[in-house]
């Protein structure tokens, strides 16, 4: 072959595996505020037949199930009771954890009845009398059953602190190497390597306990079409998957988080009555859902959510449906992926969940260099949410434009957005603490 139609073929290689390069990516991220697309919101507050909702009964009683089916269906999946042969075992108390500042319990929680099936570890910290004791202002007094934050983690039930008799996960892991994540699997080093996402002792000091589950325990997080985790518990004989309107991973996870409830209403030592779940990121997405579904859960805070989260899908501003159900094809139901780059054709859009919620207090939490997640999306959602909490009886946001950075707005609706980047922060909690305070003042045992 010549040198010249070496040459030409080259060339011709080259523009194929370009072109095809170009026709795989996905369309570059929009971060322009003057080319977010016009859209209409669906309102809340009319019903499928185009009538309109003016009482809380009619909400309750027709809306709000229509648009929980209309999630369930095309967004998140619906997701399955639990088994009746579900069971817990507290497998270790602590009582004098921390230094004397927790009690510190270990639950597993047997998905199938049995330690052999699958099954979810909940670490639970409650603030301690002698530790703790004293009037706090919204969380629980020496003695009374103890208010709590349930939170997923990302990297291990060891990895919130450095608490040294915590088991290590032996569960999968992303690998991060510097983290100490290698093959998959916790190294000694990985322990306490989220410490700083996890102020325990300012949680116990205000009088609230934390408890915490690996995700990874109720569905590992990568697309292995549903084999792991507690998908197959539920398919039918011969089933290899869920079905297109079934759950994906982030209905697992949140239904792990509402049988972590199940376990609280047996346990006389923690208020079930009083749980705020709390998620960052695809666990806020995650904390959106359980809450929405899940009207046990008292509060509910979304940390830097984003897309599928508190952020308006029909901005297409950051991360947009297409690119999350591209790069994260499990986290949704199937049904989901009809609606990529058609976002105008969603029967809903996130203020809705954030509605669902109502009239319960929700508070949505941004971060001012976090753009893939949309801001300024997740503030609007949390806003056009206040025609819901209104109608109920509740305060929403009371401006449409967002508050100044650091500045928390606390309504029955809560919104901030923080300076820094994509993560959780202390300042991110003092406003999540103040928030359950205001809130669960009222509901003290006087
Ligand atoms: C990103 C994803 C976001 C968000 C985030 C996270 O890669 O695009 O939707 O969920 O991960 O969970 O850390």
């Amino acid at each position: 072959m010549s040198y010249l139609r070496i040459a030409q073929v080259t060339v011709f290689l080259l523009a194929c595996w370009l072109g095809a390069w170009v026709q795989a990516a996905p369309p570059k991220a929009n971060y322009d505020e003057s080319q977010v697309p016009e859209y209409t919101l669906p309102d809340p507050l009319v019903l499928t037949d185009g009538s309109q909702v003016t009482t809380a009964s009619v909400w309750r009683q027709q809306r709000r199930p229509e648009i929980l089916e209309l999630f369930r269906m095309h967004v998140y999946g619906h997701s399955p009771e639990p088994l009746a042969e579900m069971n817990f075992e507290v497998t270790r108390v602590t009582p004098a954890a921390l230094g004397g500042k927790a009690l510190r319990k270990e639950v597993s929680v047997y998905f199938t009845g049995t330690p052999e099936g699958p099954r979810m570890d909940i670490l639970i910290y409650l603030p301690t009398a002698t530790g703790q004791a004293g009037k706090r202002a919204g969380g629980a007094a020496a003695g009374e059953a103890v208010p709590l934050f349930l939170t997923l983690n990302f990297r291990g039930n060891h990895s919130i602190s450095t608490d040294p008799t915590v088991p290590l996960s032996t569960r999968w892991f992303r690998n991060d190497e510097k983290s100490g994540y290698i093959h998959h699997r916790a190294t000694e080093r990985s322990r306490g390597c989220a410490a700083s996402r996890w102020p325990i002792e300012k949680i116990l000091h205000r009088g609230y306990g934390l408890a915490t589950i690996y995700y990874g325990d109720i569905d590992p997080d990568f697309d292995d079409g549903f084999q792991n985790g507690v998908h197959p518990l539920f398919y039918a004989s011969g089933q290899k998957k869920p079905a297109p309107d079934a759950w994906g991973s982030i209905g697992a996870w949140a239904w792990g988080l509402s049988r972590a409830l199940d376990y609280f209403a047996t346990d006389t030592a923690i208020d079930h009555r009083r749980v705020a779940v709390l998620g960052h990121s695809r666990l806020g997405k995650t904390a959106l859902w359980a809450g929405a579904q899940d009207e046990r859960f008292a509060l509910v805070i979304s940390n830097d959510s984003g897309c599928g989260g508190a952020a308006l899908s029909r901005r297409r501003f950051g991360e947009t449906v297409r690119s999350i159900n591209t790069t994260f094809p499990h986290w949704f139901c199937g049904n989901f992926k009809q609606f990529n780059d058609r976002e105008d054709a969603l029967p809903v859009d996130q203020h809705e969940l954030i509605g669902l919620i109502g009239p319960r207090p929700v508070y949505i939490a941004s971060a001012a260099e976090d753009r893939w997640a949309d801001p300024h999306g997740e503030f609007l959602a949390a806003y056009h949410a206040g025609s819901v909490y209104r109608l109920l009886g509740g305060q929403a946001l009371p401006s449409a434009v967002m508050p100044p950075l650091d500045r928390p707005v606390m309504a029955t609706v809560g919104y901030h957005i923080r300076s820094g980047k994509h993560d959780v922060t202390d300042f991110d909690w003092q406003a999540y603490l103040d928030f359950a305070d205001m809130h669960w003042r009222s509901m003290m045992v006087p």
